[in-house]
This record gives structure tokens, sequence and C-alpha cells, in this order.
């Protein structure tokens, strides 16, 4: 079993033995029915921080205060299956406290208060991922990732943490602070352990090296800001989680973490995963500035599938080089290993 969590500032993540990993992501039954039932549903588009740059806000007990409103967005939701529930082809609520969202037209129009909201903002943020991931030629011109209907359970965790959860192939997230399923970005960072867990068969063994740990964390939170910076771009891209940081960091900008820190391999690495990650993420940060977003998450994405699961970054990088030069040549590569060299991470 294995637990990837979202974490906090001291609060050290749960990495226990991968020997009981036995289910993988991988194989699944379809769970849902005619595809592509369209409807509508209102989110936040990334974070109401990120998205009205109103560094003030804070939870005030899942109010729905009138700072908010602005922040709220109607989205088409796609992909559902028809049958009235946020169950579609990617993403699968299954679990909430209270009742499932339901709705016999496809609207699911709630405010954060009620906790339906979280449902939809789960259901619109995997299945936006997975078609982004899509949209790169994975599950067509290149492997699949992550491609089945994602289950998902909401606000079931007291805590203030949110994981992935290989063993059961699920998402959990919690409601501490601000309820975690009212931020994309940690949304989007859950789906990022889910996607490397079906990458390599388990990434969940993953936790049996403290640098591979860190490559599933860096590149969780840089996939949650990547996608988010795709699909609903803010000011400070490079700030995880905006909104759900804002209980628990008190400097501003709130951040759980950032993805552009200027930290350098091996000298700044201390053991723990989240803190070493942005070493990772950073690198793959700047490699998306170098190459645009099309080009550097193809690669990185594609990557992942050989990354052995007890990897070292060096050796992590290296992969990462070598899939540069296999898809996009040798000048791409170049840029690559640059920013692997920046970072110390290649010599
Ligand atoms: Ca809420
Ligand atoms: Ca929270
Ligand atoms: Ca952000
Ligand atoms: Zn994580």
């Amino acid at each position: 079993m294995r637990l990837t969590n979202l974490l906090r500032a001291g609060i050290v993540v749960i990495a226990l033995s991968a020997m009981l990993v036995s289910v993988s992501s991988a194989a699944q039954s379809p769970k849902s029915g005619p595809p592509h039932s369209q409807g509508f549903g209102r989110i936040f588009f990334p974070n109401p921080v990120a998205s009205l740059g109103d560094q003030t806000l804070t939870d005030q007990d899942d109010a729905d205060y009138p700072a908010l409103q602005a922040a709220y967005v109607v989205v088409t939701l796609t992909n559902l299956d028809g049958r009235g529930y946020l169950h579609g082809d990617w993403a699968y609520i299954y679990k909430s406290v209270g009742p499932l969202a339901y709705s016999e037209d496809n609207t699911f129009i709630y405010d954060r208060h009620d906790d339906r909201f979280e449902q939809v903002m789960a259901y619109y943020w995997v299945t936006e991922a997975q078609k982004y991931i899509q949209s790169l030629g994975f599950g067509t011109k290149y492997r699949p990732i992550n491609m089945e209907p994602q289950d998902i359970r909401i606000n079931q965790l007291g805590l203030d943490n949110s994981y992935s959860w290989d063993k059961f192939d699920m998402l959990r997230f919690g409601k501490g602070g601000v309820d975690d399923a009212e931020d994309a970005e940690v949304i989007l960072h859950e789906y990022g352990h889910a996607m490397m867990d079906s990458q390599s068969d388990p990434f969940g063994s993953f936790g049996s090296s403290i640098e591979a740990g860190s490559i599933g964390e860096g590149f969780s939170d840089y996939w949650a800001v990547a996608v988010s910076n795709v699909i609903a771009p803010t000011a400070d891209p490079a700030c995880v989680a905006d909104w759900d940081a804002v209980s628990y960091i008190s400097t501003e900008p709130h951040c759980l973490r950032r993805v552009d820190l200027d930290l350098y391999y091996p000298l700044d690495l201390v053991g723990q995963v989240h803190h070493d990650g942005q070493i990772w993420s950073r690198s793959l940060w700047d490699i998306r500035l170098a190459l645009g977003a099309t080009i550097a998450d193809t690669l990185i994405l594609e990557a992942q599938f050989e990354f052995a699961p007890d990897t070292s970054m060096p050796a992590a990088a290296q992969v990462t080089v070598d899939t540069a030069t296999r898809l996009f040549g040798e000048q791409v590569a170049a840029v690559v290993q640059a920013v692997f060299q920046a970072r110390g991470i290649l010599p």
C-alpha cells in the first residue's frame, strides 16, 4: 500500500511497503455508459486566489461570501455518461459526504458551501486533464496514460490532506481548511500521482527511494500548474494551490509550493520528498518555458514510462533527454539537457 500525500509543511508523507501493492491502476473495466454527454457545471477556474489575484481571501468556514462570487465560472462538462451523476469516461465521483450530485438535465450549479460543488470541481478538472493528455497524442500516437474513469471520493477526510491511493486506484480529497477539491491545483496534483501509477506498474514502488518519491511529488506539482496554466492561466503560474494554501501558509503569495525556486542538486536535497521535488519541478518548468507546453509535456510524459521505480534524479533526467532526442531530435534534447545541467542534476 502506498499513500501519496499532498502534504503541507511539517507533515511527513506516508510511504508504506510497495510489496503489498498488487492492483495497479491500469486494469479497469469500463464503468461509463454512452460517451460524450455534455452538461454544465459551476467551478473555480482554477481557484479564487489565483483567478481574482486576491491574497486576502480566506476559508471562513466554507462560507459562500460576497468577495468570492466573481470567482465562479460556468463551464461545459463533457464525457458524462448521461445518467445524471458525475460519472463519465475519465472521472467517476463515487462517494462524498452528503448526496452525490445528480441532475436529470446534467446541470450542476452549486456554491462552495454545498459539498456537491467539490464533486463538480473534481469531475471537471480530472476530465479536462485527461483530454489534455490525449490532445498530446497519448492513447493514439503514444501509450495511454490513466485513460479510464478515475474513481474519486470527495470530502470524506477530515484532515487537511488528500491522496492518490494506487491499491484502490482512487483519489480522495480532504476537508481541512479550504476543502481540498475547491482548488483545481490540488485535484491536478493528485491526478498527477495517478498518472504516474498508470505509467509504471506501479509507480507506487516509487516510495522505494527518496529521489524517486521526490520526482513523483515534483512532477505532480508541475502537472498541477501546467494544466492549470493551459486551461485557466493566471498571473503567477508557478504558485501551486494558491487557494488551499491560505489556511496554512501565512506569507504572501500563499502557495503550497512553487515550481520556480532556485534549488540545486544535490546541494539542496534535505531528504523530504515534497521539498526535494521542487528541484525536479523547477527543471520541468524550465523545459516548458524553453520549449512551450506541447513539446515539453509530450516529452516529459513519454519519458516517465521508462523511469525505474527506484530511479535517481540524474537517471530520470537522462531518460528525459534521451526521450527528447527520440521524439524531437538533437536540438530539443540539447535544451532539455541544458536545463538539467543548470540544476546540477546532469553533469
Ligand atoms: Ca466547500
Ligand atoms: Ca485544505
Ligand atoms: Ca496556481
Ligand atoms: Zn503528492
